[in-house]
């Protein structure tokens, strides 16, 4: 296969994945301010962000424990990982919001060149921080209508 073609063939699937309806599980909390949705497809940390972005408001930000249960059942033990909105050069969220709550899995975080975070299912969904490039399933957020 010549380059091309597999670039060619890179970008069409990419393309597909904004296109098409995703699989994607929504977990709608009564008396809830936010919809969590759990998108059941693999992408980077940027490109999820950008898809929450247009379909919904932001990746998820975890901000207190109430959260992060929600963040686990919306998860529905069916992944290992999936990226929420925590970032860093020093650590934020994607959507701005500010906390001190945080859900590390020790000895994590451990490098500083990985930038991005992900919820690991298979360990109670504590955060770990990994390259942004790696391509993971993700919890975006969205308002309480859904
Ligand atoms: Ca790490």
């Amino acid at each position: 296969m010549s380059v091309r073609f597999k670039l060619f063939t890179f970008l069409f699937v990419k393309l597909l994945y904004v296109m098409l309806p995703l699989h994607f599980s929504v977990l709608h909390f009564s008396g809830s301010d936010v919809t969590f949705v759990f998108i059941n497809t693999s992408m980077t940390w940027t490109e999820a962000q950008s898809y929450c972005r247009a379909h919904y408001t932001d990746l998820v930000s975890v901000r207190n424990m109430a959260e992060n249960q929600k963040v686990q059942e919306v998860a529905g033990g069916k992944w290992t990982w999936a990226w929420i909105g925590l970032f860093r050069d020093t650590w934020k969220w994607s959507d701005g919001s500010t906390s001190s709550f945080s859900f590390w899995k020790n000895g994590q975080p451990d490098n500083k060149k990985e930038t991005c975070v992900a919820a690991d299912f298979s360990q109670s969904g504590t955060w770990e921080d990994w390259s942004c490039d790696m391509e993971r399933a993700f919890i975006c957020y969205g308002p309480g209508e859904c």
